[in-house]
């Protein structure tokens, strides 16, 4: 119970935009102050989509390794986790862009749901590619699991030796379309998992917060993050993501949770060394 905690800060996503909150990042700069920020009130990876100028989802390569330059020059020590989700009806080829920069760690979705009105497509041979292009570049992988058959499926392809063993799941419960929030669901999904592999969960909208204290008492870790929840309580919304992984931090502490150092995260998540 006492295992430390790590922390995932969601930073930016690609849906929401500084309208819906000022606070969302665009700019490498704008990006690597948001992660040392959260790096400094305990997070220890940073969950990173990037935007053109205008706020428009990219998954370019260049203008991923520009936001992990500056991440990298104001926040040394954090882990960065590039997304291959990218944004709703972009193609494998688009969304494996940052994976040409071998980055230490990834996300893998596996499997399609209903996104809002939108679908969020991972058949297997998308799910199939990206995983072999994340085993090239020596990149790990965080399952994403939307909803209970997401598990099977990255079973499965653990099994025929696609996704690496241990498996590290991430449980983004809340997206309308998908799996909702609730501590049912969570324990349901836990009681899936292999006795080898390490969890944490995304609640999404209201199921954030929440969540994060289910997670927090069940020994698993958390994400939190504007790309998940624009609010801090009801009605007030976050001045970052920062204060979203202050809100964690503090339940740790109340939990008897120590936070992750760098290199305990490395360890848990099975990271190479940086
Ligand atoms: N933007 C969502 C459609 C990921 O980053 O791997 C998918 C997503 C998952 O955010
Ligand atoms: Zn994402």
């Amino acid at each position: 119970m006492h295992e430390p905690l790590v922390i995932t800060a969601a930073i930016c996503g690609a849906e929401v935009t500084k309208a819906d909150n000022p606070a969302v990042p665009y700019t490498a700069q704008e990006l690597a102050a948001e992660a040392e920020r959260c790096f400094a009130e305990g997070a220890r990876v940073i969950h990173l989509h990037v935007r053109r100028p205008d706020g428009t989802p990219t998954q370019d390569r260049e203008t991923f390794a520009a936001a992990m330059a500056e991440i990298r020059r104001r926040a040394p020590e954090v882990i960065v986790q590039v997304s291959t989700g990218g944004a709703v009806g972009m193609t494998v080829e688009q969304r494996t862009g940052p994976l040409d920069l071998a980055p230490e760690f990834c996300t893998l979705t596996t499997g399609t749901c209903n996104f809002g009105d939108e679908v969020f497509e991972n058949t297997f041979p998308m799910i199939r590619a990206i995983a072999e292009k994340a085993r090239a570049a020596g990149t790990r992988m965080e399952i994403e699991v939307f909803d209970a058959g997401f598990i099977d499926n990255a079973l499965l392809l653990a099994r025929k030796g696609v996704i690496p063993e241990p498996l590290h799941f991430d449980f983004v419960l809340g997206v309308p379309g998908a799996m909702t929030g609730t501590e049912d669901r969570l324990d349901f999904l836990r009681s899936t998992i292999p006795a080898d592999a390490t969890w944490m969960v995304a609640g999404v909208g209201r199921f954030e917060l929440p969540l994060a204290q289910a997670a927090i008492a069940r020994g698993g870790h958390v994400r939190v993050g504007l790309e998940d929840n624009l609010y801090v309580s009801k009605g007030v919304l976050a001045q970052g993501s920062w204060e979203l992984v202050r809100a964690v931090a503090a339940m740790a502490r109340e939990a008897g949770r120590p936070l992750a150092t760098p290199a305990q995260a490395r360890r848990i998540l099975n990271l190479r060394a940086a």
